[in-house]
């Protein structure tokens, strides 16, 4: 798959570091809301080993308030135009639900859309049909404000599957290359602790729908469950989360900690191609 300038082959690992331009991300809010500190975070994203950038202007945290299209574009547009016209090396990814954002976003630089949305919303998946870039559907059910609501299921893996295989089938109708497509389970989108972690055991079963993967645990609400971690404690419960996910055959694991994340996800992808080269009993 093309992302941008860079041919993304293989079963990777991938890293995709977040870069959350919002007073009010769940981990991180407030820390790059200055065009400089957002611009140094990417820089520093780049050397850690990020593969891509996810560049957000709206928290999707359970309970976050809706923005405004006109702010959530203040927020992401000048940093793209930035890191692109200084030569940033690593393709950027726009984490937005709306197509106004998104288009503004891909027209200053952005090379992939990353909808929490799924591509659902009006004109999302024309818009990325129209053009031709990459995009990751992830599954959610509701809005931040009643998320918690719908995390009712009979069984969290075949329904997410079913729910994101509708999503692709829309998204492919609408114009859009499923050879482009990234699917994306939604850990902490309308799931509880316990859902979350059955996603993550039961991610091969979403193999079947033929795309890569990107999985988001980084720093989320299950691990703090499990393990009563504050947000800012969260980075053991997130590796072992993200070599669960490599060695589940994941492509792609989108956190905020690269560095600490890229030995994990490497052991974790070391043991799984030797475990695919053992011979059987
Ligand atoms: N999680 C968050 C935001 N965007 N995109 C994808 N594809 N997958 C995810 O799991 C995902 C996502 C939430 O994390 P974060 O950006 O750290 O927080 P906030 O939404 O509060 O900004």
């Amino acid at each position: 798959m093309r992302i941008g300038a860079r041919v993304f082959e293989g079963p990777g690992p991938f890293l995709v570091g977040i870069l959350n331009l919002t007073p009010d991300s769940f981990s991180d809010g407030g820390r790059f809301l200055r065009p400089e500190d957002a611009v140094d975070r990417a820089n520093a994203l780049l050397r850690e080993g990020a593969d891509l950038l996810d560049v957000g202007g709206e928290s999707t945290r359970p309970g976050a308030p809706l923005v405004p299209a006109g702010e959530e574009l203040r927020r992401v547009v000048p940093v793209i135009e930035r890191l692109r016209s200084d030569g940033y090396a690593l393709p950027i990814s726009v984490d937005t639900s709306k197509a106004e954002v998104a288009r503004a976003a891909l027209d200053a630089g952005a090379d992939l859309v990353n909808d929490v949305n799924g591509l659902a919303g009006p004109g999302m998946a024309e818009l990325v049909a129209e053009k031709g870039v990459p995009a990751v559907i992830m599954h959610r059910r509701g809005t931040p404000g009643d998320m918690r609501a719908h995390a009712t299921y009979r069984n969290v893996v075949s329904e997410v599957a079913e729910e994101l295989s509708a999503l692709l089938e829309r998204a492919v109708r609408a114009g859009v290359g499923k050879e482009r497509v990234v699917l994306d389970p939604g850990i902490g989108f309308a799931k509880t602790a316990e859902q979350s972690i059955a996603l993550l055991a039961g991610l091969g079963k979403l193999r079947s729908l033929g795309c890569p993967l990107l999985v988001g645990p980084s720093r989320k609400s299950f691990i703090g469950e499990l393990t009563r971690a504050a947000v800012g404690d969260r980075l053991p419960g997130t590796l072992a989360a993200v070599a669960a996910c490599v060695l589940a055959g994941a492509e792609f694991v989108r956190v905020h900690d690269v560095a600490a994340a890229l030995q994990a996800a490497r052991i974790a992808a070391a043991i799984r191609e030797a475990a695919g080269r053992s011979p059987p009993p």
